[in-house]
């Protein structure tokens, strides 16, 4: 499945899709190279139906340092302002699967915006995330200074944003940036067991509750109640929903469709 990758290798477990950075020699720096092959991993995944959940993960040395700085030192205000790096980080939102980011290491800059365009962040111990921008006389460029506000608040971001700062697994945790630490030594195998049990779900429910969450950051409280109303009430028109509801009041397992 990734042997076109130069930077990516792609693989699966049950019904589990696995992107893995691989650019070891510079920490997995996001270049555009592999931002493109990783929107075309995610996107193939996607439209696999026998995937029902996607890892996005990096090294047990680092997720992603950044955006690639070597790559961008030289750019001009027209270069960025032309460069299709942003529209790799659009299609990773437009994924509807879920996108659980597993974050070893470091996970700085690009590579914490990254990790925050997933649905959930899971960390290894020694994980750390920051966004040191501004010590490269930049700002986070890739929807940082919004989302990494909108995880832990305002105090928090402008510390780590204004400082550059980078926090601890633990901290981010506490912060609420990422939903669970894990060991490190059982890391990789602690994330794809999550992403197993998330994959085991019924799909069409999975989909429906992940762009229900998504709205709670796109509209007012109002529109998105409506909007999670309306995905509840559409629900009843799938045979899981008949099926899941069935199982339970027989005391058994159910079984999905997907339908
Ligand atoms: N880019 C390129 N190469 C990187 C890199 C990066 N972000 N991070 C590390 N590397 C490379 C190093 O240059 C080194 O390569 P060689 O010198 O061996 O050739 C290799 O990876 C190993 O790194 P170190 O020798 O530095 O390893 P250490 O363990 O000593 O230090 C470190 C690890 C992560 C603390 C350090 O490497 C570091 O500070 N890295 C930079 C972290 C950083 O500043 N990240 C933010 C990058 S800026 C955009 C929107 C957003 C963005 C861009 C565009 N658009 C709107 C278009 C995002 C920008 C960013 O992310």
């Amino acid at each position: 499945m990734n042997e076109a990758y130069a930077h990516l290798i792609v693989s699966r477990q049950g019904r589990v899709g696995i992107a893995q950075l691989n650019r070891p020699q510079a920490l997995n720096a996001l270049n555009s190279e592999l931002m493109s092959e990783l929107v075309h991993a995610l996107q193939t995944l996607d439209a696999d139906e026998g995937i029902g959940c996607i890892v996005v993960t990096g090294s047990e040395k680092a997720f992603a340092a950044g955006a690639d700085i070597k790559q961008m030192a030289d750019a001009t205000v027209v270069d960025m302002m032309g460069s299709p790096f942003l529209g790799y980080w659009d299609a990773v939102q437009r994924i509807a699967k879920p996108v659980v980011a597993a974050v070893s290491g470091y996970c700085l800059g690009g590579g914490c915006e990254l990790a925050m365009l997933c649905d959930l962040i899971v960390a290894a111990e020694t994980a750390q995330f920051g966004q040191p921008e501004i010590n490269l006389g930049v700002i986070p460029g890739a929807g940082g200074t919004q989302r990494l506000t909108r995880a832990v608040g305002k105090s928090v971001a402008m510390d780590m944003i204004l400082t550059g700062r980078r926090i601890s697994a633990q901290e981010a945790l506490g912060f609420g940036l990422v939903s669970r630490v894990f060991p490190a030594s059982s890391f990789l195998e602690d994330s794809l067991a999550l992403a197993a049990e998330i994959a085991a779900k019924a799909p069409v429910a999975l989909r429906m509750a992940k762009e229900s969450v998504n709205r709670a950051f796109e509209s007012s409280l109002a529109e998105g109640i409506l909007f999670e109303r309306c995905a509840f009430n559409l629900l009843f028109s799938t045979e899981d929903q008949k099926e899941g509801m069935a199982a339970f009041v027989e005391k058994r397992k159910p079984s999905w469709q997907g339908k």
